[in-house]
């Protein structure tokens, strides 16, 4: 057997993550279904984990209703109470019919004109990628939702004090929209393989057993464009998997499936195992249509401004911008010639202060 150094992967830096795995060459591929459909996930190396997660916390036994909100009752305490413990909340009747007719009307016909593309999903799943930068209600409704808004900014804005000379700074980094794909999950699709989708921060959680505030890097919403069911693919998810050691591995058996009606949302921390379903139905299209927040600070998973036109962004109001990624964060991150980007889209615009809150400090010792 070949032992494969890990440093190959680290570089100078350390994720504290791969010193835990032990590498070496891969004897015999193994074949299954999951791999067949989907050929991003071929096996290339073998590895042992030889520093195991040491806490295996039993996952909590809930039902639907445990996690549910209306969205009436639904307020930011509430919601992120839920979302704490398990990781995911539902919020019944997120949008109203008005709401959902706009944003099915302006996906319906991209959806319709999508071909396959399996790289990573199977066959039967078609997405509209970036949906921000191609359907207006997308943003109007749900990117800019107060409920969305409000816990976006709870779980991921970012607050800090530094030295600029003689000065403190105070600077703020908004939450700003990283993806936002509709998945229609088709007849015969077979499930998504189970995954944090804070992976693509390299986020590493140590096991928790009260939720932390700032360990989180991203938070998706989910709006239902169709019945969501446990056969035609809703997604899957483990409640409480956000609390996990990065190396717990997540089975199947722990999961409960997301069942919701169309017009419902649910809210996921990016730390939490989740995937879609396989959809066993012989006629029916499961929709979503999932955003994921990130910091500002971050790297968005989507680049969004190589194939929207800048007159798009035009129609959007300042605090959609923001949302959209187009204000500076604080300081200094996505400067455009030095200054907010949306000084060059909103003509008048003018930012309260240039990069951050200068303070002048009478109490240094
Ligand atoms: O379609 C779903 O239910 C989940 C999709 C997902 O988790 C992803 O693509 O990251
Ligand atoms: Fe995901």
């Amino acid at each position: 057997m070949t032992v494969i150094d890990t440093n190959e992967y680290l570089g100078n830096s350390t994720t504290r993550t791969l010193h835990r795995i032990e590498l070496s060459e891969l004897s015999k591929p193994i074949e299954d279904e999951l791999v067949s459909n989907t050929p991003s996930l071929a096996e290339t190396k073998k590895a042992s984990i030889i520093e195991p997660p040491v806490r295996q916390t039993e996952t909590p036994k809930i039902t639907l209703k445990d996690i549910s909100v209306n969205y009436n009752d639904a307020t930011v305490d509430n919601t992120s109470e839920i979302l704490e413990k398990y990781g995911v909340v539902i919020v019944k009747d997120f949008m109203n019919n008005v709401q959902l007719d706009k944003i099915k009307s302006e996906l319906d016909p991209i959806f319709d004109s999508k071909k396959n593309d399996p790289r990573l999903y199977p066959k039967e799943t078609i997405r509209v990628t970036a949906s921000v930068s191609k359907s207006p209600a997308v943003v109007h409704e749900v990117l800019k939702n107060p409920l969305h808004v409000q816990l976006s900014e709870k779980f991921l804005a970012k607050k800090n004090a530094f030295w600029i000379g003689n000065n403190l700074n105070i600077g703020s980094s908004p939450a700003i929209v990283s993806s936002s794909i509709a998945f229609r999950v088709g007849p015969g699709a077979s499930y998504q393989a189970l995954h944090r989708d804070d992976h693509s921060e390299h986020n590493i959680i140590e096991h928790q057993d009260l939720y932390r505030y700032g360990s989180d890097t991203q938070l998706g919403v989910s709006v239902a464009l169709s019945q969501v069911t446990k056969q035609n693919g809703g997604t899957r998810f483990i409640p409480g998997s956000h609390l996990w050691d990065h190396l717990r591995k997540p089975k199947e058996e722990e999961c409960m499936t997301i069942e919701v009606d169309e017009g419902d949302g649910f809210f996921m921390l990016g730390s939490v195992f989740h995937g879609a379903g396989k959809n066993i139905t012989n006629d029916e299209f499961r929709t979503l249509l999932i955003l994921f927040m990130c910091a500002a600070t971050s790297r968005q998973k989507e680049n969004i401004y190589l194939t929207t036109p800048i007159d798009y962004f035009k129609q959007f109001d300042t605090e959609e911008l923001k949302l959209l990624g187009l204000s500076m964060s604080e300081p200094f991150s996505g400067m455009l010639e030095l200054q907010d980007a949306r000084a060059k889209l909103k003509p008048g615009f003018v930012r309260k202060s240039n990069y951050s809150d200068v303070c002048q400090v009478s109490d240094v010792n």
